[in-house]
């Protein structure tokens, strides 16, 4: 057994929530996507850290903490706890649920300020502007468009006022260069290459410095020795990685371990903040910059964007009410390529469920595994010699933990799934060809051969599936008689399911979706 420390670390994190409002299906798509990573390197062998939690500063949570009549701390406290919850129900399987709230987190805040400070890139300036609360951001006259009266940012939609305060800034515009010598020389940093694209653009056009405080408010983390400012949120907010290994304690273990991250997951949006600011901020510490930062796209419920207004905002724990948690699981890492917009809808949902769970891998077990149950005592058989169509299905399935782990490295969740359901597609067609059913009565020795075959599949794919239906895929293996710990690691993809293993009576793990009978 190897232990922690002689693993390979890989620290992940997702964007950190701001928690003004009730969790939507954009939210639990991101923690659904980073957790599958998470348990992927975990189940491959690596000491894996998982980071998520909650952004909770800024002047927009004040204000939502007002007009609900609680202070900020209050408001977040409450806040907080439902996004807890909504972890709790997707099963994420984090190892800090960061706050940046927590103590810790403003002495990391304080400490990279200070070191920024020191490289000479901070200064005090007067920053007049078109801010839109909801965005923490200021825009740029030409940004902005009027429709009656009002100004709103091109890119968000979000209503803009003409602010006018003392701020610190950092000199962004000193870091173009080194962005885009860094982007060159690190091709990977930013992916998808089309949203990465999108980032080289527009530090190509120019940096302009950044306003990192404010005055308007104190609903945030005091900059050091600077009465009156609090951090730009988002210089608080990015800072939430560092916290999470252990800074400003640069020597500790964890931060010596984990840092740089491996990936930080995040939503389009938020694309420009985590491949620019971000590394220009690190480069002006003096700290490591992160390997990769993955952009997802944004999902739609039937092809229209959730909004309020419409009702059409569907609420993570309704979702898993009616379909089941693994079904969403997959569902959303196999239907949309990840990086692209995409959408969902119950017929699409359904489709995913009952096509691919509850047929090409629910039933393939169920049909095997009753088999070995009725003819064979519940015994996996010893094979004979492999034909042709064996050693096809044998070595297709061999090659499958290459290829995943292939398309995890580059969070390309729904290519990993495909290559598994191709496999599962020729696995069936293997098993209608043989039909051992019939050679029960012709060939018993070879319907042994046939079955072994098929349920050596059906682990292999139990195994593979882990980090994204973990639940169906621990029902699945209970039933393949595959015990938890080491035999369900990745490591033992390459031993094959022991022939002797007695076999506990076959349940359906993957029921279809059936259609609520009309009232
Ligand atoms: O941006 N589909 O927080 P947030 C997919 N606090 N992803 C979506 C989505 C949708 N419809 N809507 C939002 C923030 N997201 C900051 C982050 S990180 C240091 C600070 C994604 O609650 C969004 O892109 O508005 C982001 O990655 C995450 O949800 C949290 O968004």
């Amino acid at each position: 057994m190897t232990s922690a420390s002689e693993k390979v670390p890989f620290y992940l994190t997702t964007a950190i929530t701001y928690p003004n409002g009730a969790p939507h299906i954009g939210h639990a798509y991101e923690y659904i996507s980073a957790d599958a990573m998470a348990r992927f390197k975990r189940l491959d062998g690596f000491d894996v850290f998982f980071l998520t939690g909650t952004d909770e500063h800024g002047l927009k949570i004040a204000q939502t903490a007002e007009k609900e009549g609680l202070t900020a701390k209050e408001f977040v406290d409450r806040q907080a706890a439902v996004y807890r919850d909504v972890h709790e129900l997707l099963g994420t399987s984090y190892d800090r649920l960061i706050r940046t709230t927590d103590s810790d987190h403003y002495a990391a805040a304080s400490d990279l300020w200070k070191r920024m400070e020191g490289a000479g890139d901070i200064y005090l300036d007067k920053y007049e502007g078109w801010y839109s609360v909801r965005d923490e951001a200021y825009y740029t006259e030409d940004e902005t468009v009027v429709r009656d009266g009002v100004r709103y940012s091109k890119e968000t939609d979000t209503e803009l006022t003409w602010t006018a305060e003392e701020s610190y800034f950092f000199r962004l515009s000193a870091y173009q260069d080194r962005l885009l010598a860094y982007y060159e020389s690190h091709p990977e940093f930013g992916a998808p290459q089309y949203r990465f694209n999108e980032v080289i653009s527009f530090v190509k056009h120019g940096l302009e410095d950044l306003s990192i405080s404010r005055t308007s408010f104190d609903w945030g983390v005091p900059v050091p020795d600077a009465p009156g400012h609090v951090m730009y949120v988002w210089v608080d907010a990015l800072t939430n990685y560092l916290t999470g290994v252990g800074y400003p304690d640069t020597d500790s273990e964890p931060f010596r371990k984990y840092w740089p991250a491996d990936v930080h997951i995040i939503g389009k949006d938020i694309s420009r903040f985590h491949a620019i600011y971000w590394p220009a901020f690190l480069m002006s510490a003096g700290l490591e910059l992160p390997q990769r930062v993955m952009i997802h796209g944004f999902l739609q419920n039937n092809g229209v964007k959730m909004s309020k207004s419409l009702g059409n905002v569907v609420a993570p724990a309704d979702m898993i009410a009616q379909y089941g948690l693994d079904s969403v699981r997959y569902f959303f890492l196999r239907e949309v390529p990840y990086g692209a917009d995409g959408s969902y809808s119950h017929e699409a949902i359904v489709g995913r469920m009952n096509a691919d769970l509850a047929n090409n891998l629910g039933n393939l077990a169920q049909r095997s595994l009753s088999m070995v149950a009725k003819n064979l005592d519940g015994v996996v058989p010893s094979p004979g010699q492999f034909s042709d169509a064996d050693r096809a299905i044998l070595d297709a399935t061999a090659g499958l933990l290459a290829a995943v782990r292939a398309s995890f490295d580059k969070q390309e969740f729904s290519r990993a799934l495909e290559a598994i359901w191709t496999v599962l597609g020729d696995t069936n067609a293997y098993f209608a060809d043989q039909a051992p059913w019939v050679l029960r009565k012709t060939d018993p020795a070879r319907m042994a051969t046939v079955l072994y075959v098929t349920l050596d599949v059906v682990r292999t794919v139990g195994l593979l599936v882990q980090p994204v239906v973990p639940a169906s895929a621990a029902k699945l293996l209970d039933v393949l008689g595959q015990p938890e710990g080491e035999s369900r690691q990745f490591a033992a993809i390459a031993t094959p399911i022991a022939p002797g293993t007695q076999l506990p009576a076959p349940v359906p793990v993957f029921p279809r979706y059936e259609e609520p009978a009309e009232a």
